[in-house]
């Protein structure tokens, strides 16, 4: 049976944007920088990254949205940690629920690089940490959906 997948060699010519939150600046400075460690080492130009930062995840969707309209992929990187208030919630909620409706509605890939967490630390871990880093991983899912997507 015929099995299509992407790869992780960048389909040339293809240009990327990432939106960064600055809220847990220093979480996410981390994240930003797997992403475009990533994007440079799989040979992308840096001529075709586009770098945007908005004030928190509540914000990464609308520029998520207008981002799509001029990129082939677009990776939204925060993080949303969890407070003693039911803010999370919300923030973390209608960021994700936000970014899907981007990726749907465009039809591109918008690549959910927002890390949700109890604790600091678990952000920390998953920002270069031992857990990895999930805003490399987020750059290689655009590589790989971007591949993938030119084959469907
Ligand atoms: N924004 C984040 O990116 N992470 C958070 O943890 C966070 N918390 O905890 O409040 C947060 N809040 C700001 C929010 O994203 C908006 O920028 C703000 O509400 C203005 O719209």
């Amino acid at each position: 049976m015929p099995t299509i997948s992407g790869s992780l060699t960048p389909v040339p010519g293809k240009r990327y944007a990432i939106v960064a939150s600055r809220f847990n600046a220093t979480i996410v400075e981390q994240l930003v920088g797997g992403a475009l460690d990533v994007l440079t080492r799989q040979g992308v130009p840096a001529e075709a990254i586009t770098i945007v930062r908005v004030p928190g995840a509540w914000e990464l969707p609308l520029a998520a949205q207008k981002l799509a309209t001029k990129h082939d992929a677009v990776i939204a990187l925060g993080a949303v940690i969890r407070g003693d208030t039911p803010h999370f919630d919300y923030v973390a909620g209608e960021c994700a629920k936000g970014l899907g409706k981007v990726g749907l509605d465009s039809g591109k890939p918008v690549i959910f690089g927002v890390l949700t967490t109890d604790t600091t630390e678990q952000a920390a871990a998953r920002a270069g940490g031992k857990a990895g880093n999930k805003g490399a991983e987020a750059a290689m899912t655009a590589i790989e959906m971007l591949t993938l997507l030119g084959q469907l």
